[in-house]
């Protein structure tokens, strides 16, 4: 659990991040300032803070290691600023995956006089962040490290969504008309090439892992005066990418299996053809009979916004034991973790290992 006192700060953060464009100068008309204002106060909330108090945490621990001086209330405002980075992905990728709810409402796309102009808030999202860092680090020594992280974090992360949108199975596959071979052969094709587990690890780490682990981490770790040496970097970077995998798997099957009133959305995977943890395992299947089974129905019914096509598809899981799979599969991916986390701890003591074991509960609850 996050201590109460770091989501208090991480909410200060928040009214500050608004305050901060409800009072944008001179050149913003006050009607923009005010819309601007609305998108954070909309979306910028009822979440679970995990980045933000992240990098709140590793900020402290560090600077109190190396005997710098702390500053928390600026450290939220890093934490707030991945925060933002966070919210300006989610409203994009509500668009992208048809989502209909997110945090328990609905999303900000499906809002009467939003609609498509949500991909121009989201960008607009992603440069309120950068502009409040940049307002509230313009003095910091590592300024240029701040940006650079938030930068290629913005880079990854966007090839990863790119990476998630192009795996997307539909039998009726716009592509598939174009193709030469028989459409029967064309819709295999693209499930045996898109939809393995190599391709999955692939989207996710770009997807998730940068932005929700290494993003923060590497914030915290600047803001509390601690720039990485390369084997450090490395450690954490293949850290975060095993974090990154079990968190977006969990998201995968709660996607799923979850009540949406608990998980305060509403799951499209089946619908929108996305190469999940749950496909890509299921096609993984080794009984050549069982798995010629599986790829007919995948090929006929994932992929499809119909009820009935879903349900094939979740029977199917229940059928090959998906459930029981994934406690395997997550009870192996965190005794790696564990395993990543202890070497951590003898190549880079400096790295604060309470925070990197309290990341891995978070993750696995
Ligand atoms: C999450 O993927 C990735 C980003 C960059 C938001 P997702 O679509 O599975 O997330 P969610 O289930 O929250 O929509
Ligand atoms: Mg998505
Ligand atoms: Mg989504
Ligand atoms: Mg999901």
């Amino acid at each position: 659990m996050i201590d109460q006192k770091y989501l208090t700060l991480m909410e200060d953060a928040r009214k500050e991040a608004i305050q901060f464009v409800q009072s944008y100068p001179d050149c913003v008309r006050t009607g923009t300032s005010q819309h601007l204002a609305s998108v954070l106060e909309y979306n910028l909330g009822g979440g679970k803070m995990q980045r933000g108090a992240t990098t709140v945490l590793i900020a402290e621990k560090v600077s109190k290691s190396l005997g710098l001086p702390f500053d928390e209330k600026q450290a939220a405002i890093a934490g707030i600023c991945t925060e933002i980075i966070h919210t300006s992905f989610l409203i994009a990728d509500d668009i992208e995956d048809h989502a209909i709810t997110r945090r328990g409402q609905d999303c900000w796309y499906r809002l009467p006089g939003i609609g498509l102009n949500a991909i121009n808030d989201a960008s607009l999202t992603e440069h309120i962040a950068i502009e409040l860092l940049r307002s509230r680090f313009s003095t910091h020594p590592h300024l240029l490290n701040l940006v650079h992280v938030f930068q290629s974090t913005l880079f990854r992360t966007g090839l990863g969504q790119h990476l998630d949108n192009s795996s997307c199975y539909s039998p009726n596959h716009d592509l598939f008309k174009q193709d030469t071979l028989p459409l029967h052969e064309a819709q295999l094709n693209f499930i045996h090439k898109h939809h393995t587990p190599e391709n999955y690890r692939n989207i996710t780490n770009f997807k998730t892992s940068f932005y929700t682990y290494w993003f923060p981490i590497n914030v915290g770790l600047i803001v509390g005066g601690l720039i990485p040496n390369d084997e450090e970097a490395k450690l954490i970077e293949s850290l975060c990418l095993n974090y990154g995998h079990l968190f977006q798997a969990k998201d995968d099957m709660l996607d799923c299996y979850a009540d949406p009133k608990v998980i305060g959305k509403i799951g499209t995977d089946i619908e929108d053809g996305k190469c999940s943890w749950l496909v890509s395992t299921a096609l993984s299947e080794t009984n050549t009979e069982l798995k010629a089974k599986i790829e007919s129905t995948i090929q006929k019914h994932y992929g499809i916004n119909n009820p009935e096509d879903v349900a094939v598809i979740k029977a199917l899981y229940n059928e090959i034991g998906i459930p029981a799979k994934w406690d395997e599969y997550e009870s192996k991916l965190m005794k790696e973790i564990q395993e990543q986390i202890h070497l951590l701890g003898e190549k880079a003591p400096k790295i604060p290992q309470d925070v990197l074991d309290l990341l891995l509960s978070i993750t696995s609850k």
